[in-house]
């Protein structure tokens, strides 16, 4: 047995000298200091030996014991301090110690813009509802007066699902859940869409072929062209949190009448002043104007409330990336979506 406790002496010694990684460390404590280990076979083994042998090999086991995890220590310490670190393998953490640094995500700015709009129309009593991305040309097209064959269909071409039997296509719009909306409920109502959308067109700095839209619709008795101005001014200077010009142009968009196009620019000029257009500054925001007549037909509006109530509404739909391109003077559109960090690390 004695000669057993100085062997193993002499190995743990010739073991340890050979280690420099902290993986073979563990190693080494398992073999030799661990419940299964190489001591704990010696302490098993004293009850076998005679009396008096016992309580020197004990003692020397003991001895042994000790040595071991001395020399362990040090050699830990010797090991975590080449590291940089400062605990060592018998169990002490350094909690002071600063831990590095994880990456954390965070919101895509559209996202935030998103969220920001909504926002604000939240404070006006609008409802924020959601619509699908994937929809029937019905809604897309024919329920906002737009019927096949109509040469307004032109204006947002569009991806067809196959087969092409099945009339489905990922919308052009925001504006399919004006009527999906109107058909379940009464008016008074007024309510903000936010989502993707899809067209096949060619991109550049201010388009893509897929970008966020937030739609919005308000009927009630007696609104008229200047409700919508105010709602607008109030939407555009809480976003903007500055002054910023609005301008509006007679739009076509057959689901509106009258119908209008609003752009926008910031003081100075805003990024459209560098477009390759060089439209002097004003950038396209939105499409809006009087709910047509038609559309609340389609959605049986009339019939449901018995042409009782005498309502009247608008509706808008804007490009959320354009709004955050002015707010952030954003130069081209297609930033949002190249995922690049050195871009969305700024906002
Ligand atoms: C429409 O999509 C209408 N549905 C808007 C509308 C709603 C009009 C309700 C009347 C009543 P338009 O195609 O102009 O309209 O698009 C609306 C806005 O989306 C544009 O003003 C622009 O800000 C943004 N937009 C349009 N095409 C693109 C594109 N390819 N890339 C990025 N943004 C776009």
């Amino acid at each position: 047995m004695l000669m057993d406790i100085s062997l193993i002496k002499k190995q743990a010694d010739n073991e340890l000298a050979l280690i420099e990684k902290a993986e073979d460390l563990v190693l080494f404590e398992k073999k030799y200091l661990g419940k299964q280990g190489l001591i704990a076979d010696v302490f098993k083994g004293l009850k076998d030996l005679p009396e008096n042998e016992r309580k020197i090999a004990g003692n020397q086991a003991n001895l042994l014991k000790n040595e071991l995890k001395a020399v362990f220590e040090q050699k830990s310490k010797q090991i975590y301090q080449k590291r940089g670190q400062t605990e060592n393998l018998v169990g002490k953490i350094d909690v002071s110690r600063p831990v590095p640094q994880k990456e954390i995500g965070y919101l895509h700015l559209i996202t935030q813009a998103q969220r920001e709009l909504t926002d604000i129309f939240k404070t006006m009593g609008f409802e924020v509802v959601l619509g699908s991305e994937i929809e029937s040309d019905w809604y897309n097209f024919d329920a906002l007066n737009v019927p096949k064959d109509h040469p307004a269909r032109d204006m947002q071409d569009t991806f067809w699902l196959k087969p092409e039997s099945s009339k489905m296509l990922l919308r052009t719009h925001t504006s399919p859940m004006q009527a999906r909306y109107m058909e379940t409920h009464k008016p008074p109502f007024r309510i903000v869409v936010p989502g993707r959308v899809f067209r096949n067109e060619a991109t550049d700095v201010k388009h893509e072929a897929q970008f966020y839209q937030l739609e919005g619709l308000m009927v009630d008795e007696n609104i008229s062209v200047s409700s919508f101005k105010a709602i607008m001014a109030e939407f555009l200077s809480q976003y903007f949190e500055s002054k910023v010009e609005v301008r509006l142009r007679p739009g076509y968009f057959p689901f509106v009448e009258p119908g209008f196009e609003i752009d926008a620019k910031t003081k100075g000029g805003g990024p459209a002043r560098r477009s390759p257009k060089g439209e002097g500054g004003w950038l396209e925001l939105m499409g809006a104007g009087m709910v047509h007549p038609n559309v609340f037909k389609a959605a049986g509006l009339q019939q449901r409330t018995k042409g009782k109530v005498n309502f009247t509404g608008f509706a808008f739909g804007c490009g959320i990336e354009r709004l955050a391109m002015i707010k952030h003077n954003i130069p081209d559109l297609r930033l949002f979506y190249q995922n690049d960090l050195r871009f969305l690390k700024q906002f």
